[in-house]
């Protein structure tokens, strides 16, 4: 009886032991990118130890090799952008809801090279998952394809990175769709008789630039209707809040812009605030978030924008990220997978010749509706 006792205290301390193990790791093991790996930790722990044999002394307890967390990082065009840190949030909900550990990283600027030196950082950490929104196309395909022979699922959201360098892209709404209301949009806002302009991101961004080629088809297949509203300039504020405001100073001074689209949340708050500070008589339009854009819709300096929710598509990229980490997702077109609390979603084919999972259409947001959704995002 005393015998039993005794291995039966071995056996509650071995897996206290592998419990706290599992919990203070820091890194994963390349091991843990591996599908199988991915059951938690505690749920195998019961088999570890070893059943002693009838009548042996009973063994020293020996502690498990410790369990490692699994990791899914995040990583955002510039770590100071309020979107990817909206984002973020929805992914780190969603990595709380599966368990695993969220990681947020990214650059001070907006730029490849130093997104390149996050992602090899991320892999010499050895995550399990990395999900990018991408400055770049195809800068950063060295650094991710390494990423993925290494076992790291590779998945890019909001911004992608070319079809090579990534399993599936998380698209937030159909980039045709954001480009053509845009134009219509801001060529109604100046009665159809107005000059365009465009303030955008970065030169690189992926997002923006498909967005731009989607608002220059609209121009160019409907010449009649545009004749008056020509797109008289793109400016790059990088999604940096003062080259944002210079720009927008900038594109002031030709009296022919009767309209400003800002295909960006760091160009729009930028752009928004100049403008109103200078009263002037220049409109605006574009991807904004509601938080911080509500009292430019307010007093009519942005009559309209439009945006998705970054918070679901950061929950969204996560559970794309699960799956691919687990195996359960190659990026073929056609597959389907659990997305949570969004339930099932699928891989579809994307423009660019990979495959994409689609959130859903941008919302619009005016005057109207403002004051609900800017609590919201
Ligand atoms: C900025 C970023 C992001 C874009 C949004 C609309 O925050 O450029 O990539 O999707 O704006």
């Amino acid at each position: 009886m005393r015998k039993l006792s005794l291995i039966l205290a071995t056996l509650v301390a071995a897996l206290f032991l592998y419990g706290c193990g599992g919990t203070d790791t820091e890194k994963p093991t390349a091991s843990q990118n591996a599908p199988a790996a991915q059951a938690p930790a505690a749920a195998q722990a019961p088999a570890a130890p070893a059943a002693p044999a009838a009548g042996d002394e009973a063994p020293a307890a020996q502690p498990a090799p410790a369990a490692e967390p699994v990791v899914y990082a995040f990583v955002s065009k510039d770590i100071n952008n309020p979107y990817m840190q909206k984002a973020f949030e929805g992914f780190e909900a969603a990595c709380a809801e599966m368990g695993v550990k969220a990681l947020y990283k990214g650059p001070e600027q907006a730029t490849p090279e130093s997104q390149i030196e996050v992602i090899n950082q991320l892999v010499a950490q050895k995550v399990n998952a990395i999900v990018i929104a991408a400055n770049d196309a195809d800068a950063l395909r060295p650094a991710l394809t390494a990423a993925m022979k290494r076992g790291i699922a590779v998945v890019s959201t909001d911004s992608a990175v070319n079809k090579e360098s990534r399993l599936v892209h998380v698209q937030q709404a159909d980039p045709e769709l954001i480009g053509r209301q845009l134009i219509q949009a801001a060529a109604e806002m100046v009665n159809m008789d107005g000059g365009l302009a465009v303030l955008s991101a970065t030169a690189q961004a992926t997002n923006q630039n498909l967005w731009i080629d989607w608002m220059k088809k609209e121009l160019a297949e409907n010449p009649e209707k545009y004749a008056k509203t020509p797109l008289i300039k793109i400016a790059y504020g990088d999604d940096d809040p003062t080259k944002s405001t210079s720009e927008t100073q900038a594109l002031l001074k030709n009296e022919e812009i009767g309209v400003i689209i800002a295909p960006t949340t760091v160009g729009m708050l930028a752009s928004g605030k100049y403008l109103q500070d200078n009263k002037s008589k220049v409109i605006l339009t574009g991807l904004g978030l509601p938080s911080e854009m509500a009292p430019f819709i307010e007093d009519g300096t942005c009559p309209w924008m439009f945006l998705w929710n970054p918070v679901d598509l950061g929950y969204l990229s996560a559970y794309v990220a699960e799956a691919a980490a687990k195996g359960q997702l190659t990026g073929a077109a056609g597959e389907t997978f659990s997305a949570g609390k969004m339930g099932q979603k699928s891989v579809t084919p994307a423009a660019d010749g990979g495959t994409e999972v689609m959130l859903g259409p941008p919302y619009k947001f005016d005057k109207e509706n403002i004051a609900q959704w800017k609590a919201i995002y």
